[in-house]
């Protein structure tokens, strides 16, 4: 697949990287250290995200490469200037948000890049994807590290180290092979600061932040006898604490914590008022399965989807998919 990929590459000089709306670690990781190898061969790279980059990935892009999709300003045409548009860490093109707009009109080759479990993806003109990889900058990883050898470029390395550690949890999800920790001793080596790293991408809450936590933890409901638990946030809920939306990011690991969890959820409120759920299973329950039946997906142990229902009525059916799921896997 990476042979195909770094073929498509080759055949291209300007090259569009994007990622899905609210771009993660990962997504981000991987366009930055893609772009690196890009300008480093020669090729005009850009990346473009939507909204924006969150303000913990900024360490990231200290060049400033990144741009936050501005539609009717400064991005007016900026479907005529690739001619390789690729779509990074997912797979459906809808996944990029407002982006979108102009990926329909683009006349460029349009592709993706992603390890995300999906059904053939469909609306590009080729797809490199790859379910078994741990992330986005494994494969990137992959991609360049036999190509350049010796040194990476700080900005790479940098790059690469965070997406593997955003995707895995920091070292903690069942994605967190060997060959991930190969590739993170070789960051490391290339002098990388895992402790700077975690700082920068985690220790940034807020008073807001935390408060809203609180507030979501007390409201913390269980189900299955303690196997199924989820915490959920209504757009008031975030107004009370003056938190935002980027403050939702790793909510879901909290009910996770809980001795007997299964399944952990968190459902919340989206900007325009559709209803939002984040799985993770321990181990046993596919919960990729459970997002499929609402038109989301992910993996197997980490998946969501949204819905335009409201959030009470989304949390009961949800709730009745997850707990026929544990039913059916957990004999
Ligand atoms: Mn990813």
């Amino acid at each position: 697949m990476l042979d195909r990929f770094a073929t498509f590459l080759d055949r291209h000089h300007k090259i569009l990287l994007t990622t899905h709306e609210n771009p993660d670690g990962d997504g981000v990781g991987a366009a930055i250290a893609l772009a690196a190898h890009l300008k480093g061969s020669g090729k005009e790279a850009r990346i473009v995200v939507t909204p924006g980059l969150p303000e913990n990935l900024r360490f990231l892009d200290p060049l400033g490469w990144v741009e936050a999709f501005e539609p009717g300003g400064a991005h007016q045409e900026l479907a005529a200037w690739p001619d390789a548009w690729l779509l990074i860490d997912a797979s459906e093109p809808h996944r990029m948000g407002i982006l979108f707009q102009a990926f329909e009109k683009t006349l460029a080759d349009r592709a993706c890049l992603d390890h995300h479990l999906k059904d053939a993806p469909a609306g590009f003109d080729a797809e490199f994807t790859d379910p078994t990889a741990s992330a986005s900058t494994e494969l990137v990883y992959d991609l360049v590290r036999p190509r350049l050898g010796g040194d990476l470029p700080p900005v790479m390395a940098q790059a690469l180290y965070a997406g593997l550690v955003s995707d895995t949890g920091n070292f903690r999800h069942s994605n967190s092979t060997p060959k991930v920790h190969h590739a993170a001793a070789d960051l490391i080596a290339q002098g990388v600061h895992p402790a700077r790293t975690f700082n920068a991408l985690y220790q940034t809450a807020t008073p807001a932040k935390l408060k809203l936590f609180g507030r979501a933890v007390a409201g913390i409901q269980l189900r299955d006898g303690g196997r199924f638990a989820y915490v959920s946030v209504t757009r008031a809920d975030l107004a009370a604490c003056g938190a935002t939306h980027e403050d939702l990011d790793e909510l879901v690991e909290e009910p996770r914590r809980l001795k007997g969890v299964e399944v952990a959820a968190l459902f919340s409120e989206t900007e325009d008022g559709r209803a939002k759920v984040s799985l993770r299973s321990r181990e046993r329950v596919d919960v990729n399965a459970v997002c499929k039946q609402f038109g989301g997906g992910g993996h197997r142990l980490a998946s969501g989807a949204k819905a335009s229902l409201p959030l009470e009525t989304f949390i009961f059916q949800v709730e009745a998919a997850v707990l026929g799921q544990i039913r059916l896997n957990i004999v």
